[in-house]
């Protein structure tokens, strides 16, 4: 997608600081780190919003858990413990029409989020 930030970042075009990347996936520092440790795991394939999940991304989806699994380990926030979430649309929160995973950790989390 032309006008698509992270795919510009999947491809190179804009710079990013890339922590884990494979055939599907990458994982990058969040611009603006709302925790001390806050990645974003973005699989390559476009796909706008949750909502245009397909079946054929069961194992992305699946996927993309594993390797959250992996840096937070990595990051050393498995231990204590981490949040994976994901917004959908305007009211969810989402401002970069991509489906992305936040990864978030290093600090105690509030629930509910605002
Ligand atoms: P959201 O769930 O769509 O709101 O998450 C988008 C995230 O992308 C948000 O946390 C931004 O800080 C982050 N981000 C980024 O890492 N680099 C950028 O250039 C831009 C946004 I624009």
């Amino acid at each position: 997608m032309e006008d698509c930030l992270f795919c510009k970042i999947v491809s190179g075009d804009v710079e990013s600081d890339i922590l884990y990347e494979d055939e599907q996936v990458i994982a990058f520092q969040d611009i603006k780190p709302q925790a001390p440790v806050h990645l974003l795991i973005v699989p390559k394939k476009h796909i706008s919003t949750l909502l245009d999940l397909k079946e054929e991304d069961n194992n992305l989806v699946g996927h993309i858990y594993q390797v959250a699994n992996k840096l937070a380990q990595q990051m050393e926030i498995a231990k204590d413990g981490f949040r994976v979430v994901s917004n959908c649309k305007e009211a969810g929160g989402q401002t970069v029409f991509h489906i992305h995973y936040h990864l978030l950790g290093g600090r105690n989390l509030q629930w509910p989020p605002g």
